[in-house]
């Protein structure tokens, strides 16, 4: 389903294995060193949703090679099958080739996390964003590039949803609103919410 032009929402397009196996790797990258964090904003606030980078480490508002912000250690290496999971997922929506993906930024919610309105223009490459979603259901709100307030599109994302962000939708504002505690599928094991975004640097 197209949300806007170059925003692709394909609900269930990992399947039970794949929604497995890549919780257990996240599940590995969220150890230290350069494991799971919480992430301090320059005005002072903490993010409630915690992070773990791949490839390259984001802090409010760029990005290093080391876990800056974290315990100072290299970020662990962005794995080839990540980018060929990416590269999949354009040519299955937008189906226009892409350069190869190189950060992941992996975000795990509990039941009272959420992510405000925000644009993601910390990247060099305008190749699209491909979300992939786990766990808990919530509300992904999709906006407009103009402003963090309405016009918007709410959207549930569930577990094994996939979502591509690009063209005129690669800068627009998103957040997430809600997260709906105890919905994830019970095989999977998960308790909360985990977001995967596979972004291409261009650096
Ligand atoms: C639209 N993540 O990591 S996923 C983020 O669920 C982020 O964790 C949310 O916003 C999450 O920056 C929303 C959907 C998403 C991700 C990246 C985007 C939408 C996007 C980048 C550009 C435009
Ligand atoms: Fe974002």
């Amino acid at each position: 389903t197209e949300i806007a032009p170059g925003a692709v929402h394909v609900p269930d397009w990992l399947d039970p294995a794949l929604q497995h196996d890549l919780l257990t790797a996240c599940r590995e990258w969220a150890r230290p060193p350069a494991g799971l964090r919480e992430v301090r904003t320059p005005g002072g606030g903490t993010m409630t949703a915690r992070q773990v980078c791949l490839g390259w480490h984001w802090y409010p508002y760029a990005y290093s090679r080391t876990t800056t912000d974290g315990d100072g250690t290299p970020v662990k290496p962005f794995p080839p099958w990540l980018d060929e999971l990416g590269r999949r997922a354009v040519a299955d929506t937008l189906g226009a080739p892409t350069a190869s993906y190189d950060i992941a930024l992996i975000n795990f919610y509990d039941a009272d996390a959420r992510m405000g309105m925000h644009r993601d223009s910390d990247e060099k490459s305008d190749a699209p964003v491909v979300s992939l979603s786990l766990g808990d259901t919530c509300v992904f709100r999709f906006g407009n590039t103009e402003t963090r307030t309405k016009p918007y599109t709410d959207v549930e994302l569930r577990s094994g949803d996939l979502f591509v962000f690009g063209g005129p939708s690669r800068l627009a504002y998103h957040g997430v609103p809600r997260v709906y505690e105890g919905t994830a599928p019970g095989e999977l094991g998960l308790k909360g919410r985990l977001n995967v975004t596979l972004r291409v640097s261009g650096f």
